[in-house]
């Protein structure tokens, strides 16, 4: 399903497998150093969600090498396996290889060392990992995701609890917008036009996780190309 232009739902894309070996990993990248963290933002707010990053650290509002906000520490490395997940996702969404996420002219080039599609599509190398943890009364706000140098899709993995999804414009973070439940194991790619529209998570249903997951909340993986290099 395609909530918005370049926008692509694809509901239980993760084997019930997949999910908990997720959860575990994500369980693992949560401890510190450079573990999970509560993000207070420059106006006063504190987020509730808590996150935990790979590869590269994301502050309000931008990225460093270091949790320059938590404990300081070097933030964990982003696994290539999890990059080559973002990869076969974007492939699952876009199977054509996607005028919709890469733009009509087909030729944008995503990232760095960002490989090929069988149609010559460019593929983007992922080099950020985001997981953000949400409690029952957690929700996010609506924003966009701005501090990436890079057009290349991003890719949503939901674990855990059901939420709400609101997607938006990329003209203001109101109305109109479509509201959409992410379940477990629901990928979702932010490609094209919609790479830079206002999202947010206004809901969160409590005790909603598969019974064999072994999770309270819910847990999404974000990965982006952060277009700053090596
Ligand atoms: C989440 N995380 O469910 C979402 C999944 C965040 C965040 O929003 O910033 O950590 S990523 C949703 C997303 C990313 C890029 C574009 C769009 C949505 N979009 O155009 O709707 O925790
Ligand atoms: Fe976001």
């Amino acid at each position: 399903a395609e909530p918005g232009p370049g926008a692509v739902h694809v509901p239980d894309w993760l084997a019930p497998a997949r999910q908990r070996a997720l959860v575990e990993a994500c369980r693992a990248w949560a401890r510190p150093p450079a573990g999970l963290r509560t993000v207070h933002l420059p106006g006063g707010g504190t987020m509730t969600a808590r996150q935990v990053c790979l590869g590269w650290h994301w502050y309000p509002y931008g990225y460093a090498r270091t949790a320059v906000d938590g404990d300081g520490a070097p933030v964990k490395p982003m696994p290539a396996w999890l990059a080559d997940l973002g990869r076969t996702a974007v492939r699952a969404a876009f199977p054509d290889g996607g005028t919709a996420a890469y733009g009509a002219d087909g030729t944008t080039a995503y990232g760095v060392g960002g490989t090929a599609h069988d149609d010559g599509a460019p593929v983007p190398a992922y080099d950020i990992a985001l997981i953000n943890f949400y409690g029952a009364d957690a929700r996010m706000g609506m924003h966009r995701d701005s501090d990436e140098q890079s057009t290349a899709p991003v890719v949503s993995l939901s674990l855990g609890d059901t939420c709400v999804f609101r997607f938006g414009t990329t003209e203001s973070r109101g109305r109109p917008y479509t509201d959409i439940e992410l379940r477990s194991g629901d990928l979702m790619v932010f490609g094209g036009p919609s790479r830079l529209a206002y999202h947010g998570v206004p809901k969160v249903y409590a005790d909603t996780a598969p019974p064999g997951l072994g999770l309270a909340g819910r847990l999404n993986i974000t990965l982006r190309v952060s277009g700053l290099g090596g």
